[in-house]
């Protein structure tokens, strides 16, 4: 089984604050206070209301946060035909980009269409996501995303089957000999994350339930107690 030593050999915990959790005014100032910590990238939900019954941002402000930050992110494609929406949205070097295999009309071409583009290419998996799309894709993968809630909204309670299938994923991977980082996306406080590390998780896409409780002011305050927390397991 797969436990606190996975982390080990990833190396460090990955961090990925998730921007929708933001007010839009507070946008720029959270941007200062990733600089100061050491994220590993910013966390970017894109929803379109089919995929998902929610709307969120888009390529506009993925431009404006690119003026003001060098920062690297994590987009989260939670949308129909991701193929044909991708390409609107300026992608860099050193950025990750995920997207659900069920919405893509061709997921192994998609990861290969991201690789070329000098990203790392992931798969988001849902609880109802068949791991088949993993085992498929495992070659060219670069990291999953995991859910642990239902796509679509912060502020949701861990569903109570992610713990099993966190674990399925991270032992299909063990037995493929893929080394890739797993993140874990929804409610990722403290209490679920020690949890999530034991059953695999290597990073975690941090919301409402961690770093952004209580505004930009808490932001230094959350962020040294949850690393301390995931430290001592
Ligand atoms: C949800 C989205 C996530 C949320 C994040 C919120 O569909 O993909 O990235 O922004 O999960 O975190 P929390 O702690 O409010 O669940
Ligand atoms: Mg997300």
């Amino acid at each position: 089984m797969y436990t606190i030593l996975v982390m080990n050999d990833v190396g460090k915990i990955g961090i990925y604050p998730s921007i929708m959790c933001a007010r839009s005014w507070e946008i720029k100032e959270y941007l200062k206070l990733f600089e100061g910590r050491k994220i590993d990238a910013v966390h970017f939900d894109i929803m379109d209301g089919h995929y998902v019954p929610n709307i969120t941002i888009g390529s506009n402000l993925l431009k404006d946060i690119r003026e003001i930050s060098d920062l690297p992110l994590d987009l989260h494609f939670m949308v129909e035909r991701p193929e044909s929406i991708i390409p609107f949205f300026e992608l860099k070097e050193g950025d990750s980009c995920c997207f659900h295999p069920e919405t893509s009309n061709d997921p192994y071409r998609l990861l290969q269409f991201l690789k070329e583009k000098g990203v790392k290419a992931g798969l988001a998996i849902s609880q109802s996501t068949p791991l088949d799309y993993v085992e498929n894709t495992v070659e060219i993968l670069d990291y999953l995303l995991v859910m642990a809630v239902n796509p679509g909204f912060a502020g949701q309670k861990m569903l109570p089957d992610h713990l099993n299938k966190l674990k399925r994923i991270s032992e299909l991977l063990s037995s493929r000999h893929k080394d890739i980082e797993i993140v874990v996306d929804g409610n990722t406080n403290l209490q679920n994350s020690c949890m999530m590390l034991k059953n695999g998780a290597t990073g975690f896409v941090a919301g409402t339930s961690s770093l952004f409780r209580g505004g930009p002011e808490k932001f230094n305050e959350n962020y040294d107690l949850y690393m301390e927390g995931l430290k001592n397991g």
